[in-house]
């Protein structure tokens, strides 16, 4: 009876969304016809140096070398002695959107009269990283999240929040996950090369503050979405589509020796690798399957277009359909609860594995986050 007084309760949630305190994230509840998700469009992108400086241009754009299909790359080389790693401490929130907005301003507001009540034609500004953990959450089942939503001049900004129990994650990372985090940049130096005809230089220094980052524009059903996603590398053939079509994902994974291990791949890696690439149209992943030391022993590319094929004889496998209806639920579901408007005004979504999604309201508190030099320049 217990139960059944809990499920009255939240079908009441769900056939009154109005007044509705919580989201539930039961996969059931999003098993319907795939939603509109227009192509991607690449708006702009921006780049961060090595001193993690913005910049308004593709500066760190790097180009895709095919590997050999076994290569044998030592992941280990340079950790000690080559490695600069971005200082993970500290919180950047939206900052460097934020700055290619201001930056590109003119770029946004295409409409020529001011009938709209919306500065920037858009509803959510956000990272496409948050967007990923959106995606993956009916199927998540160990990391909750935290999101801060604040409203100003029409358009809802979300901006990540780090969880307790991420922030004692990262804290207290062991030294051996601490080099396999390096491993994955190691794999891009090995694979991508700084200009269209040079060869990648896996002699020289990784350093992490660097990134390239597309800002594409899109509509999930009736949200119009702006967001931006580091992405590693792009095809260097010149006859390659415009982006974000010519863009690469790299990754790195433990090699698959079982059939255990391959089910688990499909089941939770495939998972992660198809929500993030899909968003900003990106069409491929390249993997770097290593084993135990760090060895490169084979490489695969992944079409993201082909990954709902390969997953579907999985049992009890994930649907892309589940992840798409979710991601539009909770953005109707955060329309309707940021209400005002105001750049000092959080509203905080919190979720936890097996747990509704809920929100608390904070205002000039610690999460606010959109600095005084964004509202300064959008209020002109
Ligand atoms: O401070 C934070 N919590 C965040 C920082 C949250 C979201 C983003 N960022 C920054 C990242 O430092 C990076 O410059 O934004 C950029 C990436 O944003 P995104 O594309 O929205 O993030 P995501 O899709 O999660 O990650 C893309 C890549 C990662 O590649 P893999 O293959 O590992 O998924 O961005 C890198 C990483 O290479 N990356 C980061 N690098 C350093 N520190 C971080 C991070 N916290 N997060 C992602
Ligand atoms: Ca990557």
């Amino acid at each position: 009876p217990n139960n059944q007084r809990q499920h009255q309760s939240e079908s009441a949630a769900e056939h009154n969304p109005l007044n509705s305190r919580a989201l539930s994230t039961r996969r059931e509840l999003y098993e319907r016809d795939f939603p509109v998700y227009k192509q991607p469009v690449e708006v702009g992108s921006f780049s961060l140096d090595s001193e993690r400086r913005f910049f308004n241009d593709g500066r760190q754009m790097r180009y895709y070398v095919e590997p050999e299909r076994n290569p044998n790359f030592d992941l280990r080389d340079g950790y000690k002695d080559r490695f600069v790693k971005r200082d993970d401490s500290v919180k950047e929130k939206l900052d460097h959107v934020l700055r290619w907005v201001v930056a590109n301003r003119s770029k946004l507001n295409s409409r020529k009269t001011s009938a709209s009540s919306c500065a920037l034609d858009v509803d959510f500004v956000t990272w496409r990283g948050h967007l990923t953990k959106l995606l993956t959450t009916p199927y998540e089942t160990k990391e909750g999240w935290m999101l801060a939503a604040t409203k100003f001049r029409g358009t809802i900004y979300i901006s990540e929040v780090e969880t307790e129990a991420a922030r004692r994650e990262r804290e207290n990372r062991t030294e051996r996950h601490k080099e396999m985090m390096y491993w994955g940049y190691k794999f891009e130096q090995y694979t991508c090369a700084d200009n269209v005809h040079g060869a990648p230089d896996p002699g020289g220094v990784v350093n992490t503050n660097e990134a390239f980052c597309t800002v594409v524009q899109t509509r999930l059903a009736d949200h119009r979405l702006l967001f931006s996603g580091e992405v590693d590398c792009r095809d260097k053939d010149p006859g390659a589509p415009a982006p974000p079509a010519c863009y690469v994902e790299l990754k790195t994974s433990a090699e698959i020796c079982t059939p255990k291990q391959r089910s688990n791949f499909h089941r939770f890696k495939l998972l992660k690798w198809w929500a993030q690439s899909f968003l900003p149209g990106v069409p491929r992943v390249v993997a770097g399957f290593r084993d135990h030391e760090g060895v490169v022993v084979s490489v695969e590319t992944f079409h993201i277009s082909k990954i709902s094929q390969l997953i579907k004889n999985e049992y009890n496998c994930w649907r892309p359909t589940v992840c798409m209806n979710f991601c539009c639920d909770f953005l109707t579901f955060v329309k309707q609860t940021v209400t005002e408007d105001s750049p000092s005004v959080v509203y905080m979504f919190s979720w936890e594995p097996r747990r509704d999604v809920t929100f608390s309201v904070h205002r000039d508190s610690q999460f606010s986050f959109l600095p005084h030099w964004y509202v300064e320049e959008m209020t002109r």
